[in-house]
């Protein structure tokens, strides 16, 4: 069994697959912290977990000339400056279910809560790349590619990219904490790429490879998944993966945590807490989110619970929101909807009918809770 070294795991986390191990938070949980406790962050891995030595393991770095420098953990720790910051993992298939009760998509079916955040320490990986010899400014280098320490049964690693200007910007780092803890075995122990504001799929866990190229990397979760296709491509159809670009920055989301989807209220309940979370890629904060329960025709704001040390340019972090909402007389049966909007005005479509695509990703269709009142 190659997930015989797989670690313990919280048995709170809600599990979707066991081998290899995927599992979201539970929702009722996630709105509890603003920053996700280590042992309650959901977890996404393609392959088992790799068993590293930390006093052993090497993060190779290499220039477009093959030159390349190794780093030790601790070589890291001392050459460099550390920062920390709060930042969202969110996986592009988050909501991939609803998508599924739209139309039916193909992958894992990840209800709502494959999102966590968590304040990160490392180094810049600018400082890394200057410090092997590159010029992060040489025209040539368009991408920067990672591999992990996990690999497929053929010894294959998983594999990511992004685009030079996002690994020499001032926010992507090599950690090597997570919440002020070194970083537990599901999420990378002990080097993971953190590119904020980019989806899960390229902050690479188990780094042990960097290569800056004039090409995307060409693993699998790089060129033949993590692309969404129009509506117009069917499951079942032969996807021409290069016609479409890779999915980088994800775009604006938001869910209601609480109440849970048929939460019971009564009667005579005249208002309801509500509670979610709302995150945006890129760095674009989280201007609004509202709540609608007379399916979008008036809306009322949240309260925003926001990261103090983060500004509206620059918000890795998510937004906790809470509303109490009046519930309207007479009502038999309530639809929740929250919407959320960013700093760039992008906000979420009503319905998956113009974003449903064949591999279910992305899904940032408005949320709907359904409430039944007794
Ligand atoms: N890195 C490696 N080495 N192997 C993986 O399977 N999964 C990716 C990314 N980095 C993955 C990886 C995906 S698809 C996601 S959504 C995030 O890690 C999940 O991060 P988490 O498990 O810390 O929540
Ligand atoms: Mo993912």
């Amino acid at each position: 069994d190659a997930f015989s070294g797989d670690p313990i795991r919280h048995p709170a986390l809600l599990v979707r697959n066991p081998k290899p191990f995927n599992a979201e938070t539970p929702p009722s949980l996630l709105t509890d912290h603003f920053v996700t406790p280590n042992e309650l962050f959901f977890v996404r891995n393609h392959l088992p977990v790799p068993s590293i030595d930390i006093t052993e393991h090497k993060l190779s770095v290499e220039g477009l000339d093959g030159k390349k420098i190794e780093l030790s953990v601790e070589d890291l720790k001392k050459k460099y400056k550390s920062v920390s910051f709060n930042s969202v993992i969110q996986c592009a298939g988050n909501r991939r279910n609803e998508m599924n009760d739209f139309k039916k998509v193909q992958g894992l079916m990840w209800e709502g809560t494959a999102i966590s955040n968590a304040r990160w320490t490392g180094v810049k990986l600018r400082d890394i790349l200057i410090d092997a010899g590159i010029d992060v400014y040489d025209e040539r280098i368009k991408h920067v590619q990672f591999e992990g320490a996990d690999t497929d049964p053929e010894g294959t690693p998983y594999g990511a990219s992004i685009p030079i200007e996002k690994a020499r910007s001032n926010e992507t780092i090599v950690a090597f904490e997570m919440n002020d803890q070194p970083i537990p075995p599901d999420h990378g122990s002990p080097l993971r790429l953190i590119a904020p504001g980019n989806v899960g799929a390229r902050q690479v866990k188990w780094l042990k490879r960097v290569v800056v190229s004039e090409e995307e990397s060409h693993s699998h979760w790089q060129r033949k998944d993590y692309r969404a296709f129009s509506p117009s491509v069917q499951l079942g159809e032969e996807l021409d993966w290069d016609s479409v670009p890779s999915i980088q920055e994800y775009p604006i989301q938001c869910l209601v945590c609480v109440p849970a989807a048929n939460t019971n209220i009564e009667k005579h309940d005249e208002t309801i807490e509500v509670a979610g979370y709302a995150w945006s890629g890129g760095g674009r904060g989280v201007i609004r989110v509202e709540i609608s329960l007379d399916g979008g025709k008036t809306w009322q704001s949240a309260d925003l619970e926001q990261d103090k040390e983060q500004d509206i340019e620059h918000m890795w972090a998510w937004t906790i929101f809470r509303a109490t909402v009046k519930i309207p007389e007479g009502a038999d049966e309530l639809q929740i909807i929250a919407k959320a909007t960013d700093r760039s005005y992008n906000t979420q479509p009503e319905t998956a009918a113009g974003i449903w695509n064949v591999r279910g990703l992305l899904h940032n269709a408005w949320h709907r809770v359904p409430i039944k009142v007794v």
